[in-house]
């Protein structure tokens, strides 16, 4: 089963065509010299051994202590390395911190190098890549390290085998409420991670229920053996937690962050936890958010909570990863003066320097949830000492559930490189989150995954790219959408220049062909209830006192100004909070997330936002046919299983958006009482 070649995603190693750049390599990877001893480093070593062996075709690859020859590939840390390596490398120990690396061609050897074991496992999955890409090894001279100190995966695994918003199958970590035996799986996918530089995995659901709450107790020597998998590849364990764990396992009364009691509680459990994984990362925590217990219930705040469960990791190392994704559920929409967007900015940003330093905050890339468009979240930028952490969502709740299209990876560069102007030019959220603008210990990016047990990991095997996306962005958010796609491709389905060309367009056009059918301006939503897939303009379950479109026959859109609105865009520092509070600067794509107009309000496109409507949901209709087109071209240049998977799709995105099409046009049409102006026909 696993040789389908959808399971290797990027990892497929294949034979180098060329001969010229196979014997290049040949020549000098015929032998692999490892000095040091550790396990990461032997995992490098093995990766190496194999991609190496697969890419060269028929060249045996010895790994040793001691090269025999003059032509090797040499790894280690650079500490360990002969002297004359090392002092060919000049400066590079003090400028590669903990992870980062260098790769460096010596004559006719190859040293792959850094300051941990770790980076040379990064090292070794670069070399590859460079391999895979067609990049010869002659004038190799890399020196790289990552821009986030914490680049993570968050899964929402629940214990009983199913996954919260997972749409590519079950669970890979559990089954009937146990750890599952056989661990290949998790290892395979350790390596996939491990290959784009993700270094830290919660395993478990944010939402912690019932037997999940055990992971930190009766579980735990089954967590210590996930913990050895993820460990051979460089990356932490941690685990989400219930808040109210100590009276719902613990037999306490309170879960009051100041009792005494329960801080002994925690100190407890984090003494066992360690004793049992050292290297144990920390908690993540969703607390006081959509039914789930935290501080407030004690007349705590955030700080009161995150702090007491920092002190009892403190000691060890480990970390508290506290979600910032908190608002009332049970908001009535009919009341226009609270405004779900101002809720993490207005619980979190009055706390700014009092958490510990080894609380970090994660916050969700826009104010409301993973939408297929809104603005960033103000949150960065409002906050200047404390740790912050930006969490995106890889998994596809809002865009399309795996079974649309819908490459992510330009999403997030626009959330990356987005200017909050906190302390002017340069303040964007990539140096808020890696913690540079403030010179803050702790910083980096989460996201939620998108696999499951499916053969091809996500469902839609083009989802892959967003895992692949993600990884690269982490280690490196200056990486152009281009690039990372680039890459993706040529690893996934080989140098043939028509497949990466004809791919590359349809996923760096996907995003917006998405945006196009289904929900318009900026409003968001319109998804049917629980399930948050296909059409249903008045469906998100939370918007059952009201909309969240709030359109009337006279106009569209939520007013979030100052002026008139819900105060939201004071959020923001100046130019960004002028651009959102004026109706004529405000961007066309975030119209009707920040202002209320007219159907007939004209955007900076010259049409109206009726016709905006209509027309962007028959053109993006109209598109989503155009990929399966565009995929259809490729027939014999992608191998039958993988060429199948994902025409059928598409096949079934491009019907389904005809659906979106219908449904959205045939509202607004009713709603507004204005007619397609182009005559088309409304259903
Ligand atoms: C894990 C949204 C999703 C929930 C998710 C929540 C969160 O509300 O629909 O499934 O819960 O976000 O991020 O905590």
């Amino acid at each position: 089963m696993k040789t389908d070649r959808s399971y290797a995603c990027w990892l497929q190693v294949e034979r180098i065509g060329e001969p010229a750049l196979r014997d290049s390599y040949a020549r000098r990877c015929g032998e692999i010299a490892v000095v040091g001893e550790g396990a990461v480093l032997h995992t490098a070593a093995d990766e190496l051994a194999a991609g190496i062996a697969a890419m060269l075709g028929d060249v045996p690859v010895r790994t040793a202590g001691q090269p025999r020859y003059a032509r090797h590939l040499l790894l280690g840390k650079l500490q360990d390395l002969p002297a004359e390596i090392r002092v060919s490398l000049a400066d590079a120990e003090s400028r590669l911190g903990e992870e980062g690396y260098v790769i460096k061609t010596c004559g006719d050897r190859i040293v792959l190098a850094g300051n941990t074991d770790r980076a040379v496992l990064y090292a070794a999955f670069r070399l590859l890549r460079l391999m895979a890409c067609g990049c010869g090894p002659e004038e190799l001279s890399i020196l790289d390290k990552p821009a986030n100190g914490l680049r993570m995966i968050n899964q929402w695994d629940n214990m009983d085998g199913s996954i919260e918003r997972g749409y590519a199958g079950k669970s890979i970590f559990y089954r009937n409420n146990r750890i599952v035996d056989d661990l290949t799986r998790v290892r395979d996918y350790a390596r996939l991670l491990a290959s784009v530089g993700v270094n830290a995995i919660a395993v478990n659901n944010v939402n912690v229920h019932d037997e999940e709450t055990r992971l930190i107790d009766r579980h735990l020597p089954d967590v210590s053996r996930l913990a050895d998998v993820f460990r051979a590849y460089g990356i932490r364990l941690f685990l989400s937690v219930n808040y109210a764990s100590p009276v719902q396992i613990g037999a306490l009364e309170t879960a009051d962050p100041l009792d005494p009691g329960v801080r002994k509680w925690w100190a407890d459990i984090a003494r066992n936890i360690y004793n049992a994984i050292p290297d144990f990362g920390g908690f993540l925590v969703k607390a006081d958010s959509e039914f789930r217990p935290g501080p407030f219930t004690y007349g705590r705040d955030h700080a009161d909570g995150a702090n007491m469960l920092a002190e009892a990791l403190g000691p060890y190392g480990g970390l508290v990863i506290w979600r910032c994704f908190v608002y009332n559920c049970l908001q009535d929409w009919r009341d226009r003066t609270t405004d779900r967007a101002k809720a993490a900015y207005d619980h979190f940003k009055g706390h700014d320097g009092r958490f510990k330093d080894n609380v970090i905050l994660q916050i969700k890339n826009g104010p409301m949830d993973f939408q297929v468009r809104e603005p960033v979240s103000p949150l960065f930028g409002a906050m200047t000492e404390t740790n912050q952490l930006l969490e995106l969502q890889i998994t596809q709740e809002y865009t399309g559930h795996q079974r649309h299209l819908c490459y992510l990876v330009p999403q997030w560069k626009e959330v990356l490189d987005f200017e909050t102007y906190a302390k002017g030019e340069g303040s964007t959220v990539a140096q808020i989150a890696s913690g540079a603008l403030y010179n803050r210990k702790y910083g980096g990016m989460a996201a939620v995954s998108n696999i499951g047990d499916d053969l091809n990991w996500t469902g839609h095997l083009l989802a892959q790219a967003n895992l692949y996306g993600y990884g690269r962005l982490a280690w490196n958010p200056s990486l152009s959408s281009e690039e990372i796609t680039r890459e993706w491709i040529v690893q996934t389905f080989g140098p043939d220049p028509v497949v990466a060309d004809t791919v590359s367009r349809m996923l760096l056009e996907s995003w917006n062909i998405y945006e196009s059918y289904t929900a318009p301006l900026g409003v968001g939503w319109m998804v049917n209830p629980g399930s948050h897939y296909g059409p249903n303009v008045d469906g998100y379950e939370y918007s059952k006192w009201g909309t969240y479109h709030y359109a009337d026959h006279a106009g569209i859109g939520v007013d979030r100004t100052v002026r008139t609105g819900t105060g939201y865009t004071a959020q923001y520092h100046p130019p960004r909070s002028d651009e959102y509070e004026s109706l004529e600067r405000c961007p066309d794509e975030l119209l009707l997330f920040f202002h209320h107009v007219p159907y007939t309000h004209k955007l900076k496109s010259g049409k109206t936002v009726i016709q905006h409507i209509y027309d962007s949901r028959f053109e993006g209709a109209e598109r989503a046919q155009g990929l399966v087109e565009a995929w259809r071209s490729l027939r014999g240049r992608i191998d039958e299983s993988r060429y199948n998977q994902v025409l059928e799709r598409l096949e079934e995105q491009a019907e389904h958006a005809k659906e979106w099409r219908d449904v959205i046009n045939t509202y607004f049409w009713r709603k507004s009482g204005i007619p397609d102006a182009l005559g088309r026909k409304i259903y």
